[in-house]
């Protein structure tokens, strides 16, 4: 009995054993196709409020506003004019109250097959292409690509990712900047170990830990931060979210989080199991990908 028992256990083992390595090696395979930042040459132009083409800024470049505000937006035609009102409601009057205060909103669509581009496009002819600036993305590139295609062509000292449902109270940015002002360079607190079920588990156990919340869709970034975490970025989808903060953690740049009023919003395009399975691959892909070395994360030179 004992023996049948022992060759089982060994044989779970191996089995269990070769599973890893066959699931590393196709992490480390399909990881090479994924390491590139394609710029098609129509997604290097905006369009001015008079219709006319415009080539877009580039993060090296020094900061000549306050604040970038970039919104990937996917099919939002209906959310997105909702969450503009708002945030555009909030940015025009801190301007009128502090003339020192500039701001840029950048709109990433992502290949809508909807009037998303139009409808963003008005806000620009209202505000002028200053204010706000419509990037259309030739291709649909996912949440993440589309992010980091604003990120690239920001103007901002800070830079803001909001998702455009309008799950958040635009006013809370006010306490994302205090949480990002408040940090302190270079000292890391140690984390809680928190048990969590289900993706945050994953996320916790494979990626990233002391964050409860990583797919919280408003996010601030110094301009260098930034670049740094966005230039090394590999996942365009979903869980970027998560290599984003798995790269923040590996440069050791700080990390705060501060509630910020959540409200439900109808129309998520999450689709829930299929999501969670993508999900459950790219965080087990992530790990596997930056342990066998797939992926580096290479410390580079500091901006200016
Ligand atoms: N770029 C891109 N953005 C997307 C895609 N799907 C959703 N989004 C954007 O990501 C943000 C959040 O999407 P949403 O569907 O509301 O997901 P949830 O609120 O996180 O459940 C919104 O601004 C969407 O426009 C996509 O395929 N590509
Ligand atoms: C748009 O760009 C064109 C060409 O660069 C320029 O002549 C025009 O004045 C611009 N319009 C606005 C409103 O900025
Ligand atoms: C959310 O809003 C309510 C009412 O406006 C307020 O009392 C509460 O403090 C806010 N919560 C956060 C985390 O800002």
């Amino acid at each position: 009995m004992a023996p049948f028992l022992l060759q089982l256990v060994v044989l779970f083992a191996v089995l269990a054993l070769a599973t890893l390595i066959l699931i590393s090696f196709v992490a480390f395979i399909t990881a090479m196709k994924m390491t590139q930042f394609h710029q098609h040459e129509d997604e290097k132009f905006f369009l001015n409020a008079s219709g006319q083409k415009e080539s877009l800024p580039n993060i090296r470049d020094s900061p000549t506003k306050q604040l970038s505000i970039v919104i990937p937006s996917y099919n939002e035609e209906k959310r997105l004019p909702v969450m503009m009102d708002e945030a555009m409601g909030y940015l025009e009057k801190r301007q009128n109250k502090d003339p020192m205060f500039t701001y840029e909103v950048i709109v990433v669509d992502d290949g809508s097959k909807d009037q998303t581009t139009k409808v963003a496009f008005k806000y620009c002819q209202k505000y002028g292409s200053d204010k706000v600036r419509v990037i259309t993305l030739v291709k649909n590139r996912g949440k993440g690509g589309a992010i980091r295609m604003g990120v690239f062509s920001s103007r901002g000292e800070k830079i803001l990712m909001a998702d455009a449902d309008g799950a958040t109270k635009f006013s809370d940015i006010e306490k994302l900047e205090k949480g990002l002002n408040d940090l302190q360079p270079w000292t890391r607190s140690y984390f809680r170990t928190l048990l969590m079920y289900g993706f945050h588990f994953l996320v916790w156990f494979l990626c990233v830990k002391g964050i409860k919340d990583t797919q919280c869709g408003f996010k601030l970034f110094t301009r260098e931060a930034a670049l740094r975490t966005f230039s090394s970025l590999h996942i365009e989808g979903w869980a970027f979210d998560v290599e984003l903060l798995y790269i923040a953690q590996f440069f050791k740049i700080p990390i705060a989080e501060v509630a910020v009023n959540w409200t439900e919003i109808e129309g998520s395009k999450l689709v829930p199991f299929w999501s969670w399975i993508q999900m459950g691959k790219d965080l087990l892909f992530i790990r596997l990908r930056y342990l066998t070395g797939a992926w580096r994360l290479q410390h580079t030179r500091k901006m200016n």
